[in-house]
């Protein structure tokens, strides 16, 4: 606790610093306005509250929302303030125990890693993906001590000491192992109550020594394992689709694999701020590893419902390159994460996309022409997932946003 205090009285309130963050995330000016807006309408904040040197101050700890919570703080301080927040979205009527609940899938994975009662299994993915865009999987394959052991190295990795965390502390995406908190803290409206490890992991992993020690076995195997579960999910997506079960393969919508551990410390004020913003995912299919805390929600007819955790399932929900590439006719859904006074809460997210970076051609993807018709006519335009990611991050992930710019 003392070197955390030692890290708070460090903070230097620089001004005019340059904004690194939003060069590398070639962010637009009308984004930088926009954080500049959001500076400015905030009311409960001293006039010359100067939100930037705020936010590189936290920054420049390293320690994360981690390190404020170990500090022992017990209020949030104002960079984490979302001012819609507390009369707005928040109190939507969520409904956990009602009619609207977002379905369980029962994948039924025998010995042999084959279905039983395969084609009850697509009708139920198929509704699942064209009424929520989000759903829930057990008896999946994946053994429930290869779940425990992840969640349990993604926790190890944040609670070690400040040291070893803080030497992967990066927003540098292109590097194979980072860790920070908010990704986006230099644009968003408002930060949240999370830490995050990213692991970039297919098509080229990184070195079994790359990884952080603490978590590394549980994250090899992990990862293996959530891979085959992408692939086995894209062949049923396929033939809910009506088309042949390699379709969504045979397009590398999956090649792609980012695995983000996120860790959400309990928060003293929880009515105030978010541990996940409202956001789409940009990318294909994202596969979510939860722990039995919640708060978890996703939005659906406008109201903001639980996804309730269930023991050895794993969410499953569709991104925004989905959207587009089935013309609609499946759903890239809103989703969030309250914060909480109970915690901390870990989940891992695995996101599927082609592959990006790293000197690959992007490939373009537009809706799939077997799925057209006279009465079906494409609705986007083709693009690339580093465009489409480009657009998205300048709507500040709102698929909705971003995907209507690609309308055509
Ligand atoms: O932590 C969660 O449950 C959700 C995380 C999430 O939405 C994300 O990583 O995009």
């Amino acid at each position: 606790m003392s070197k955390l205090i030692n890290l708070h009285s460090s903070f230097t309130f620089m001004r005019n610093h340059k904004d690194s963050y939003q060069e590398q995330y070639f962010l637009s000016s009308k984004l930088r306005f926009k954080s500049f807006k959001a500076s400015v309408v905030v009311k409960i904040m001293p006039d010359n509250f100067d939100r930037q040197s705020h936010l590189k101050a936290f920054d420049e700890t390293k320690a994360g929302v981690k390190g404020l919570f170990d500090s022992g703080i017990k209020k949030i301080p104002p960079i984490f303030v979302h001012h819609d927040h507390q009369n707005a979205d928040h109190n939507l009527v969520k409904q956990v125990n009602g009619k609207e609940k977002v379905p369980a899938i029962d994948l039924m994975m025998d010995a042999t890693n084959d279905h039983i009662n395969h084609s009850d299994i697509v009708n139920q993915v198929r509704e699942a993906c064209e009424n929520w865009g989000f759903f829930q999987v057990i008896n999946h394959g994946i053994p429930t001590s290869v779940l425990e052991d992840m969640l349990h190295g993604i926790r190890l990795f944040h609670e070690q000491d400040h040291v070893a965390k803080s030497e992967l502390y990066s927003r540098d995406v292109a590097r194979k192992v980072l860790y920070h908190s908010n990704i986006d803290l230099y644009y968003s409206k408002a930060a949240v109550w999370k830490d995050t490890i990213t692991f970039n992991m297919e098509p080229s992993p990184p070195q079994p020594e790359e990884i952080p020690i603490i978590c590394r076995n549980a994250l090899i195997e992990y990862g293996k394992c959530v891979m085959e579960l992408a692939v086995d999910l894209l062949r049923l997506i396929s033939e809910a689709l009506g088309l042949n079960p390699r379709y969504l393969q045979d397009l590398e919508c999956g090649e792609g694999h980012v695995m983000k551990g996120h860790y959400y410390p309990p928060c003293p004020e929880p009515e105030l701020t978010f541990g996940t913003a409202d956001h789409t995912d940009n990318t294909f299919l994202t596969i979510l590893l939860q722990d039995q805390i919640g708060g978890l929600q996703v939005l659906h007819n406008s109201q903001w419902i639980d996804v309730p955790p269930l023991p050895g399932a794993l969410v499953i929900n569709l991104g925004d390159m989905l959207q587009i590439v089935t013309n609609d006719k499946f759903k890239s859904v809103h989703h969030r994460v309250l914060a909480n006074k109970i915690g901390p809460r870990i989940s891992v997210a695995s996101f599927f996309r082609p592959r990006y970076g790293g000197g690959f051609e992007p490939r373009s993807y537009g809706p799939i022409k077997d799925l057209l018709s006279e009465a079906n006519p494409a609705v986007y335009r083709d693009t690339t997932i580093a465009e489409y990611t480009a657009q998205f991050l300048k709507e500040s992930m709102d698929g909705s946003a971003a995907l209507a710019h690609f309308k055509l």
